[in-house]
């Protein structure tokens, strides 16, 4: 875990900097004065966690919204000129880590997949630079958002397409807020396959309510041939590679709340099918679309939404229950890495006659899935002759292998959090509210941690 977490953000450090400085832009991402915002209203009525935890008020400093949080990626910053917030978007190819072990050659905006998130405040002006360092031409369609029609970005309709080396400014006022995305509407089949796409989130000129914690989630999907790093494009239904935001568990990044916080989660879906996304342990009311907020009293309670093609949705809860919390496409193959699709389905098969021939023949062979595919997650390491390839399963928690891999992160919730920087680590039972053996064949090792969490009904 720790590995992975140093990894990524060291390579966010060195991906961000350099491009940052390539662009003239300084960090840090959040302030207003680096930014030269207008003065920020008075921090929300609502009691947050600032009482019992200064160091997370001091994250949010003095802007007039919590800052969206995007899990393995970034805010977009920008430039006060004239009274219009200057964004700079840089169409590119990018390596994406999708997890250790997997580099994926993708394309995106600067050097990120999903781009980074463009934070905005409704009535704000906003200019947005697009440069083309593509081999092809592209444009950017905002997503959801009320603009002139030239501004809308559909290439050969709107604009002409932004051909390589060239830079586009797109410039129009927001009326409105929610949560919305960026991808191109060029090249439809392959660029937005490849990667490029990004949030576009607009925060409300007088809050109806505070959120503690708000999340932003880019679902996706990709064919890479076990064994190669580049996307196959042309693939149509039969994806292999599930990701958050371009990355695939155990490479995302958990969702770090303390108990009591209200929590936003926005998820958006440029891919080719949709995506059910399940939460454990709580359910979150759906309360807006792209299409905008939804009031109040037409809100509704859902464990799983499903985020169709073309679309985004907010969901907001309240982090009632302090534990370790799945969150996750719920259709199996989402929640599982590269696979071949051309395995034989042996589920219920004896192989331990074959397998007995082919290990004459094959030192080391392994008849697997006779009774299932979860010994796989055992002997993940299945995978390990071909480069660049993820096993289907691949995370392991506190008991044991975690079984998938994919559209798969965390929610943590704790009660008591100095920081929501970093991974708390794994959740800290207590004692008596683990699920515990009652019966099993005699001898079997019981496993460390349920000894440790200890049985007893409390
Ligand atoms: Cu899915």
């Amino acid at each position: 875990m720790s590995t992975r977490r140093s990894y990524v953000k060291t390579g966010l450090l060195a991906g961000g900097a350099s491009l940052l400085g390539r662009l003239g832009f300084a960090r840090p991402q959040h302030s207003p004065e680096q930014h030269g915002s207008p003065p920020a209203p008075a921090p929300p009525a609502t009691p947050g966690p600032s009482s019992k935890a200064p160091a997370l008020l001091r994250k949010r400093g003095r802007l007039p919204y919590t800052p969206v949080v995007t899990p393995n990626g970034s805010t977009l910053p920008w430039v006060m000129r004239s009274g219009v917030k200057e964004f700079h978007l840089v169409a590119e190819p990018v390596k994406r880590e999708f997890a250790p072990g997997m580099l994926v050659n993708a394309w995106g905006y600067n050097g990120q997949t999903p781009g980074p998130t463009i934070e905005a405040v409704e009535g704000d002006r906003v200019r947005i630079l697009v440069t083309n360092k593509l081999a092809e031409h592209t444009s950017i369609h905002w997503h959801g958002i009320f603009l002139p029609a030239g501004m809308d970005g559909v290439g050969g309709l709107n604009q002409p397409q932004i051909k390589p080396g060239e830079t586009y400014a797109y410039e129009f006022t927001l009326r409105q807020h929610g949560t919305h995305m960026y991808h191109p509407h060029a090249d439809e089949m392959v660029q937005m396959a490849m990667g490029m796409m990004g949030f576009l989130v607009i925060h409300p000129k007088d809050p109806e309510r505070h959120v503690d914690r708000d999340f932003c989630i880019f679902t996706h999907m990709w064919f890479v041939e076990p064994g190669t790093m580049t996307p196959n494009t042309a693939v149509m239904l039969d994806f292999n590679i599930f990701t958050f935001n371009s990355r695939a568990f155990p490479g995302i990044d958990p969702l770090v709340c303390r108990k009591g916080d209200r929590v936003r989660i926005r998820l958006a879906n440029v891919s080719m099918t949709d995506h059910p996304i399940h939460i454990h342990g709580h359910r979150f009311w759906v309360v807006e679309t792209d299409g905008g907020q939804i009031p109040e009293s037409g809100w509704w309670p859902e464990t799983t939404l499903n985020i169709m093609p073309g679309t985004t949705r907010a969901v907001e809860f309240v982090a009632d229950y302090p534990g370790d919390w799945a969150l996750h496409c719920h259709k199996n193959h989402h929640v599982m890495n590269a696979m071949g699709h051309d395995i034989p389905n042996v589920i219920g098969v004896d192989q331990n006659e074959v397998a007995k021939k082919i290990a004459a023949l094959v030192p080391g062979y392994m008849a697997m899935g006779s009774s299932g595919m979860a010994e796989h997650a055992e002997h993940s390491k299945h995978m390990a002759g071909l480069p660049n390839t993820l096993p289907m399963m691949t995370g392991t928690g506190p008991f044991g292998p975690i079984e998938m891999g994919g559209m798969f992160t965390v929610v943590k919730i704790r009660e008591e959090l100095e920081t929501y920087d970093g991974d708390p680590g794994w959740y800290d039972y207590p004692k008596g509210t683990v699920a515990y053996k009652v019966d099993g064949p005699p001898g079997e090792p019981r496993k460390k941690q349920q000894e440790h969490h200890g049985h007893e009904p409390s």
